[in-house]
């Protein structure tokens, strides 16, 4: 009887055994298919673009079909938020997931400007890299570059790669600012040795042109700032010297910087990646390629609109060619919202016609109005995210923490925060509140309200003509009912007021102090 057990026993343990390494066989493979499969991540951000320039965002005077294909093949969110109404501290958000005024060095830079961002500090590409991802940026950086002093001859450094890119091919800062050549992996692009470049941004250098003293020269006028060196018949801000066969065209940039993006996904395409293509439309000066002259209607600041919608057109395609796109996150967003005139003579006033660069919003980039940070926030992933409008409010800031869970990452910061069921559509859930940001001022948004606190300064830029959301009063608007912020509730409802200033409070104790306006360099 006993052996009988026993032989029984060894036999159910025997069987017990063998499945299990059945199961330990077919678990591995499994896991590794899983694990090849990380989603490459592709951030394609704007500049300038704003909330009512896309026909999925109600624009009717453009046309944006590759745009559009995004928003509505996709999650497209409408309350969007960029951390920032201008450039520098928007991309600091997004790559640090740190509130941008909470560094004071985070506001619009000059092309000289050391970097911003410690090398020390925790990055989006930092974290993806831990988690085996190639890293890359193609477009414009705008964080700064060096320690000071940077000598552009020699390697730059340091500036992308050592906060996180293993690959990258940039503008230092905006197209308006010199330098103006492209910077691959910290060498200046086809640099000349007997023609070095210098570059600064207190005094010309003997014997230059400027767009001051040298109107003839000039192909693009300038209305405000814009009048120093000129590159290719555009005056910029800042002085430069030298560098003449490393010049950018300024009608090539949105094919070279496409060019640059599909090279790297196809040269990185059997390996998880992230790409930052940061495009430089619609900013200043604008500059389509001849392709697209008179393609808007609208002038040059239409024009490149509907060249950056084919951009990410081609872009697209090239995605679906590696066949990339059913494991491909795309987000498509703006770093702050749209200005029409923002220093050059280029027919955007003009010829704008019924456009609404804003759509129903107030205010625009530079501005504490909505217009100045909410913006496009698309999120696509073929067969993955399914169609839809969301009203969950989310912030660049969270891409951070959200694409960290999406990779496995548990790494996080404290103001970002993770939204990866929203950002996927699977939840509505997004954040309850907000710090805003324009120019070194703050607001607080929570829940459906807005709160401003009282500033000093013009109420409207007489050089941009955008209401900037100074007032001496505070001012408080329930967006759900008055998305336009038209009535001012502020003395009609203190209660809420005072909830909201408590709130805002608790997380800036001292934003107040730090006040700087928007000012003419
Ligand atoms: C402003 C420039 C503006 C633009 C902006 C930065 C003047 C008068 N205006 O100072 O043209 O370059 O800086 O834009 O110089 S951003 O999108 O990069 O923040
Ligand atoms: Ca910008």
């Amino acid at each position: 009887m006993k052996k009988i057990i026993n032989f029984s026993v060894l036999t159910f343990c025997l069987m017990l055994f063998i499945s299990s390494c059945k199961e330990k066989k077919e678990t591995p493979t499994e896991t590794a298919s899983v694990e090849t499969k990380k989603p490459n991540i592709i951030v394609i951000y704007a500049d300038d673009l704003g909330y009512g320039e896309l026909g999925a965002y109600g624009a009717t005077e453009l046309k944006t079909p590759n745009f559009d294909k995004l928003a509505n093949g996709g999650m497209r969110f409408t309350n969007g938020y960029a951390s920032s109404a201008t450039c520098t501290p928007s991309r600091y958000a997004l790559l640090t997931g740190v509130y941008p005024w909470r560094n004071k060095d985070a506001k619009i830079l000059p092309g000289t400007a050391p970097l911003i961002i410690d090398t020390n500090q925790p990055t989006l590409p930092k974290m993806l890299k831990k988690q085996g991802y190639h890293t890359g940026i193609v477009g414009k950086w705008h964080l700064g570059l060096g320690t000071g002093n940077v000598n552009w001859n020699e390697r730059i450094s340091p500036g992308p790669n050592e906060v996180g890119f293993d690959y990258s091919n940039i503008l230092a800062a905006t197209q308006d600012r010199v330098p103006t050549v492209y910077i691959e992996n910290g060498h200046v692009v086809n640099l000349d040795p007997n023609d070095p470049i210098e570059v600064s941004y207190k005094k010309n250098f003997e014997g230059e042109p400027t767009g001051l003293k040298n109107p003839e020269l000039l192909k693009m006028d300038w209305d405000h700032g814009h009048n120093n060196s000129i590159v290719n018949g555009i005056p910029r801000i800042g002085f430069m010297k030298g560098g003449e066969a490393a010049k950018w065209v300024d009608e090539d940039m949105a094919d070279y910087f496409l060019d640059e993006a599909k090279t790297y996904v196809k040269k990185h395409k059997n390996e998880p990646f992230f790409l930052y293509y940061a495009l430089q439309q619609p900013h200043v000066p604008r500059t389509p390629h001849p392709r697209f002259v008179g393609t808007s209607g609208m002038g040059p600041r239409g024009d490149v609109i509907i060249e950056a919608d084919w951009v990410v057109g081609e872009f697209i395609k090239t995605l679906e060619a590696e066949g990339l796109l059913e494991n491909t996150l795309i987000v498509f967003s703006s770093d702050n919202g749209p200005v029409v005139n923002d220093g050059y003579k280029d027919d955007s006033i003009e010829k704008l016609g019924n456009h609404k660069p804003a759509g129903v919003l107030r205010g625009g980039k530079y501005s504490l109005f909505e217009a100045g940070t909410r913006v496009p926030f698309i999120t696509y992933w073929k067969g993955k995210i399914k169609p839809g409008v969301s009203d969950a409010l989310v912030s660049q800031l969270d891409l951070y923490s959200s694409l960290a869970a999406l990779v496995g990452s548990n790494e996080s910061t404290d103001d970002s925060k993770n939204l990866l069921d929203v950002l996927m559509g699977n939840s509505t859930q997004g954040r309850d509140e907000m710090v805003l940001e324009a120019t070194s001022r703050t607001a607080f948004r929570k829940g459906d309200w807005v709160m401003i606190p009282p500033y000093q300064g013009p109420a409207i830029s007489k050089w941009v003509n955008i209401e900037l959301g100074n007032d001496k009063e505070y001012q408080l608007y329930n967006l759900k009912e008055d998305i336009s912020q038209q009535h001012n509730l502020a003395k009609t409802n203190l209660p809420k007021l005072e909830e909201m200033k408590a709130a805002f409070e608790k997380i800036v104790v001292d934003a107040n102090k730090n006040v700087e306006q928007l000012e003419l360099k």
